[in-house]
């Protein structure tokens, strides 16, 4: 049922917001939430460096190079970096970056994540004008992309290709049930209290089991080309890559660099999603099956974020977007799976809820084409969430209420750019 909170305006919301990212704050970065979350993830700080750019960015470019120490040679940018002693599992242990020699002196994860920092280090630029801070951060985002480039084109098409649903960000979305069901039938034998106790419904132990398969490769490209159970071509990974290509294009002279290899890159992204995702909708393609899985998520308006996305496929995904199958039958927006899909689950994190994050994309996307009314349904909705339930990790689509932890940092940190 809906929380009641008492009513708060918009100065009021807004401070609440910065006091949570305070709180949230360790010293060498923010957290997603207290306790449940205790170490620095990937693309929450991404959409932290967002929220505050305004507001805070200091602490906007200290989150940026704090998550960015965790780098490795490679150009990968780890989805965890472990700054924190606290407890966490999957933690250092199981991940041993420590034993590649690509890795970083800080422990991290082996996955990446969703790469939105080059968007993350342009909306910082628009808003504080500090060409040197770009000039800082360009290199290693540079790097980030030619990994995803070489490392994880495993369709050989131009897009990346995540090798666990980590990865996704999304990570139980209906979209990876097939690919995880027909992983091998082995017992896997990686039960964990803690893991079971945060997600009791998720096949955690398929998941622990393939991160294992990929640690135990040496996390070599090699082995995720030839051999990984696991590779799946997500429209909203490679939307978001793309958004990002663009605003490294944007940034590229302000040191120097030629801004027409991010173009292209952004232009390879365009057409490969085009040719191998779409059919009326975008979808995920399972490279191992070499099939669309045709399921309609969140994660399939993605590809929106390109201001070049055709005319006809943008008209047919916003019909999508508003009918009954996403935001035209619930309160809020935006549901992360269609509520008409048999795996719909409104009560489960990324299989029905809403999430601050998505819609801040998805209003996003609106902006950069010009759909003034989706933009402003996509604000009052979300910050009517946020003022209902409080910031919370998700929400139900129907009625508002929140779900998972509270002062969650990406839903603070978005909604003071809401705000503004
Ligand atoms: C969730 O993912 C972690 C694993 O990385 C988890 O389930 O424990 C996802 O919502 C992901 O998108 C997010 O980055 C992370 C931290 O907020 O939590």
């Amino acid at each position: 049922m809906m929380e009641a909170r008492p009513a708060v305006d918009d100065a009021a919301l807004g401070r609440e917001a910065l006091a949570v990212l305070e709180a949230n704050w360790t010293g060498t970065g923010t957290v997603p939430a207290p306790g449940l979350y205790p170490h620095q993830w990937s693309w929450d700080s991404a959409f932290v460096v967002i929220g505050l750019a305004r507001h805070r960015p200091d602490r906007a470019r200290d989150e940026l190079l704090s998550l960015l120490r965790g780098q490795w040679a490679t150009g990968m940018v780890p989805h965890i970096v472990f700054h924190t002693r606290e407890a966490y599992f999957p933690g250092p242990a199981v991940w041993r970056s420590q034993e590649n020699d690509a890795a970083p002196k800080v422990l991290t994860s082996g996955l990446t994540a969703p790469p939105l920092h080059g968007l993350a280090l342009w909306w910082l630029y628009r808003h504080t004008g500090d060409a040197a801070f770009v000039r800082k951060a360009y290199p290693a985002l540079v790097a980030q992309h030619e990994y995803l480039a070489s490392a994880r084109d495993l369709g050989g098409a131009g897009l990346a290709a995540i090798v666990h649903p980590w990865e996704s960000g999304m990570d139980d979305s209906p979209a990876w049930d097939q690919a995880l069901a027909a992983l091998p039938a082995i017992r896997y034998g990686y039960r964990n209290v803690e893991l079971e106790e945060r997600r009791p419904d998720s096949d955690h132990e398929r998941y622990v089991w393939l991160a294992m398969r990929y640690r135990d490769a040496g996390y070599s490209p090699g082995y995720l080309r030839d051999e990984h159970p696991f590779a799946i071509e997500d429209p909203m990974f490679n939307g978001i890559w793309l958004a990002s290509c663009q605003a490294m294009a944007e940034l590229a002279p302000l040191v120097h660099a030629d801004p027409a290899p991010h173009a292209e890159q952004a232009e390879r992204i365009r057409q490969a999603m085009i040719e191998r995702l779409w059919d009326g909708c975008y979808y995920a393609r399972d490279l191992r099956s070499d099939q669309l899985i045709k399921v309609c998520t969140v994660g399939s308006f993605g590809p929106l974020l390109d201001p070049g996305l055709p005319g006809d496929q943008l008209n047919a995904a916003v019909e999508v977007l508003e009918s009954a199958r996403f935001m035209g039958a619930t309160g809020y927006p935006v549901p992360s799976c269609e509520i008409r899909a048999t795996q719909f689950d409104r009560t489960r994190y990324w299989r029905g809820p809403s999430w601050v994050n998505t819609n801040w994309l998805l209003r996003r996307a609106a902006i950069v084409h010009s759909l003034d009314r989706l933009g402003q349904q996509l604000t009052n909705g979300t910050l009517r969430l946020v003022r209902q339930a409080g910031f919370r990790e998700c929400f139900d689509p129907f009625d508002g209420s929140g779900r998972g932890c509270r002062d969650f940092s990406w839903s603070a940190a978005l909604t003071l750019d809401l705000l503004a």
